[in-house]
């Protein structure tokens, strides 16, 4: 799943311009502005989580490049599922999927990102 999900961030936009972006309303909206020289705690801003990750030669330079998909660690958004049916909790932190794309060795570059392809909860 996540090979397809940087196929399509790629697609929407491999260039400088961010793929589809849906603004996160509330404090905790991360600051894109400072996340482009680190690799990945670098890239999952504080009240975050790295949810999950692929790596790959996205870009065919022959440097490992990453796709990560991050998700907000917000207690206050783990709701108590009232019907029993299924987990006990639902998740409702939101998910983002990140392309890094490595230009040099150990140098990373968000190329992509958006939350509209990745489900909110399990
Ligand atoms: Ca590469």
């Amino acid at each position: 799943m996540i090979a397809f999900l940087a196929a399509a961030a790629l697609a929407g936009g491999a260039t400088d311009a961010p793929a589809e972006i849906q603004p996160m309303p509330g404090p905790s909206t991360p600051s894109w502005e400072s996340l482009t020289s680190y690799r990945d705690i670098g890239f999952v801003p504080r009240g975050w989580r790295l949810f999950d990750k692929a790596e790959g030669d996205l870009d065919g330079d022959g440097r490992t490049d990453s796709v990560l998909i991050i998700q907000e660690n917000d207690p206050a958004k783990m709701r108590s599922n009232p019907d029993r049916l299924g987990m006990d909790y639902h998740d409702a932190n939101p998910r983002i999927v990140l392309v890094i794309l490595q230009d040099n060795p150990g140098q990373y570059r968000l190329v992509a990102k958006g939350n509209a392809i990745i489900p909110d909860h399990d």
